[in-house]
């Protein structure tokens, strides 16, 4: 009798001790969970830490040629800068003048595994904002798909500055 009462208390003993171990395990990856936000945030407007004002340039063009290039590559424009860049978590306004006085412009935005983040167009002679927070780092291409090849970029997304939250 007394031998049996013994082995249950022996037995509740362990159980508790391992729930015990699993209940502290539970919280310590609630403590290390993820809590850092992914992807991009594209506003129209809002506070910003940073701006870049991004020009599109006519390179080549039938206006004012030279009309051998044009006759040769095409029209060519060009994003000016076609690579800048950012701080992750930054918001940063990105500014795009559209310079042609006849030429719309359009901006397409994808992550590294060429999902669409952002898809936009300039209309003749336009300002367009916008602020971005990329959540990520990493190299984000971005294009004018009416005047492919050359017209296209990047943004890089450097680390913040900010101390590790982890
Ligand atoms: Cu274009």
């Amino acid at each position: 009798m007394v031998h049996a009462e013994t082995r249950r208390t022996r037995s509740t003993g362990v159980t508790m001790a391992v729930m015990k171990r699993i209940a502290l395990f539970s919280l310590l990856l609630f403590a290390c969970r993820d809590t850092h936000q992914h992807g991009v945030t594209i506003a129209r407007s809002g506070k910003a830490a940073a701006r870049v004002v991004v020009l599109t340039i006519g390179v080549a063009i039938k206006e004012t040629g030279p009309a051998e290039t044009v006759k040769q590559f095409g029209e060519v424009y060009a994003f000016s800068p076609e690579v800048f860049a950012v701080r992750r978590d930054q918001p940063t306004e990105i500014v795009f003048w559209n310079l042609q006085p006849d030429d719309e412009h359009d901006f397409m935005l994808t992550d590294q595994s060429n999902k669409v983040l952002l898809q936009t167009k300039f209309p003749p002679l336009s300002k367009t904002s916008f602020v971005m927070t990329f959540h990520d780092d990493g190299v984000f291409p971005f294009y004018c798909t009416m005047h492919q090849p050359a017209m296209s970029g990047q943004i890089i997304v450097t680390e913040s500055n900010e101390p590790q939250r982890h």
